[in-house]
């Protein structure tokens, strides 16, 4: 399968050649942690993971505490990333209900990073793996056979690359339509649809993905190989959101994060309810050009997670950080599209490059978190609307790869309010839902979390308006 560039020769940001190997072989080795940290501190490798990858995930996790902390001003008032240290996660399910906790739920994968549902009442739950496969969870047991297995069409020579996600159609019971986000062996963006074709016994729980039936919809180009988002999700709406990330590098030294006459940095918003390809929804904000009208909302860095609250229908994206900032943008569910969440002028509320003026009004997060001591990267998560763990209920939880913080956020009285959660020994790499509205957290390290009733409190400023 080739897209209409594949034969588009050099285009990698220059001298990555060395950082790469190491990269990949750290993605395979999470047990070189150690010795990652060492670097950092000892040769002076935190300036170039820095600099090459901003601190990301898709990184193998490595101590960050080590690492000499730049000035950071004062927290936002709303986040409360410097708050006490809890006691370490993952509270025994014997516990009583009040509260919560997490539990092991899937083991023996290999560098996952996001889980999802199928909308055909199967209740099977979906974990993607880097590499290429997906691994389907049904009846209690991790089945064997995958549902699909991209492997082929991928490279993971960046840290950051990979299968990235899968979405189901919302119609998957009727049109088995699947579509996967990837980076092709090229190191470009791909999104592609495919149908879940039976297998021989037959029945919705056996369809698997079908790799025949490939269509590429959307191919991206990369400039470099980090900051790729990823993410393919279907709104409230029936439209397919498409996280991308600024192209790379550090710093987006092309702009392309203020720029939407590229779709790098931006949200993406596409109509897939045709034949083929896509269409523009109409009230996308960008129909007159030259912008790009895919784009539902831009300025972003590194788009790593978003979601739509299941109820409500407002979305929360999570937004990678270079050196200072680690954010959660939100907009409320009918908010006209363009926003422009800042990035590469702004980094949160810092302020990343002084002298350049946003193309427009920014939107600011409503929660952010210092990169460093709190993490390196931020994992967005869901607003638990599940049925198993009331204690956790109008929550939004999101994570740190790296530090394995979870936090909660809750809109009340017209602010936000942030806590800590629980700190877990976990490389968070994504948060999911299946279909009931339960909360998993994935783990890197080759393992899926469920949040289930436990013994462990949600802070009090995290009550409920009442
Ligand atoms: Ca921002």
């Amino acid at each position: 399968m080739k897209h209409p560039w594949a034969r588009g020769g050099a285009r990698r940001g220059a001298g990555k050649g060395a950082g790469r190997e190491a990269r990949q072989r750290f993605s395979r080795k999470a047990g070189l942690a150690v010795l990652i940290g060492l670097l950092l501190v000892g040769i002076g490798v935190a300036a170039w993971l820095q600099t090459t990858s901003g601190g990301r995930p898709g990184t193998p996790g490595f101590p960050v505490s080590p690492v000499p902390s730049p000035a950071v001003p004062p927290s936002h008032q709303d986040q409360s990333g410097t708050q006490g240290r809890s006691p370490t996660a993952q509270s025994p399910s014997t516990s009583p209900p009040a509260g919560f906790g997490l539990e092991q739920w899937a083991g023996g994968l290999r560098q996952p990073l996001y889980l999802t549902h199928a909308p055909d009442d199967s209740d099977r739950v979906f974990i993607v793996q880097q590499g290429g496969k997906v691994m389907v969870r049904q009846g209690g047991e991790l089945q064997k056979e995958p549902f699909a297995d991209l492997s082929s069409l991928i490279t993971t020579r960046n840290a950051e690359q990979g299968l990235l996600s899968i979405a189901f159609h919302p119609r998957f019971s009727d049109n088995d339509q699947v579509f996967a986000s990837y980076t092709d062996r090229n190191g470009d963006s791909v999104l592609a649809r495919y149908r879940a074709e039976p297998v021989q016994s037959g029945g919705s729980g056996s369809r698997r993905l079908d790799p025949e039936t490939a269509e590429i919809i959307l191919a991206v180009q990369q400039p470099y190989g980090n900051h790729n988002g990823g993410l393919a999700k279907f709104g409230p709406d029936g439209y397919l959101y498409f996280g991308l990330g600024d192209g790379g590098s550090a710093g987006d030294p092309r702009g392309n994060g203020q720029n939407p006459k590229t779709l790098l940095g931006s949200l993406l918003r596409l109509d897939v309810n045709v034949a083929r390809g896509y269409a523009i929804p109409p009230d996308n904000p960008f129909t007159g050009g030259p912008e790009k009208r895919e784009i539902w909302a831009y300025g972003l860095r590194n788009p790593w997670r978003f979601s739509f609250d299941r109820l409500t229908g407002d979305l929360y994206i999570a937004d990678v950080g270079q050196d200072n900032r680690e954010e959660v943008d939100f907009q409320p569910a009918g908010a006209p599209g363009g926003r422009n969440y800042g990035w590469n002028v702004w980094e949160g509320t810092f302020r990343h490059r002084p002298g350049l003026e946003p193309a427009s009004e920014v939107i600011f997060p409503v929660a952010e978190y210092p990169t460093r001591p709190e993490g390196c990267a931020v994992t967005g998560g869901y607003v638990y609307r599940g049925e198993a763990v009331p204690a956790l209920r109008g929550l939004y939880l999101y994570g740190d790869f790296c530090t394995g913080t979870i936090w909660g956020m809750r809109q009340a009285g017209g602010a936000w309010r942030t806590s800590v959660l629980l700190k877990t020994e976990m490389n968070i790499a994504s948060f999911g839902e299946d279909e009931d509205g339960e909360l998993y957290v994935v783990d890197y390290r080759g393992a899926v979390y469920r949040f289930v009733p436990g013994a462990k409190r949600v802070p009090e400023t995290l009550a409920p308006p009442s």
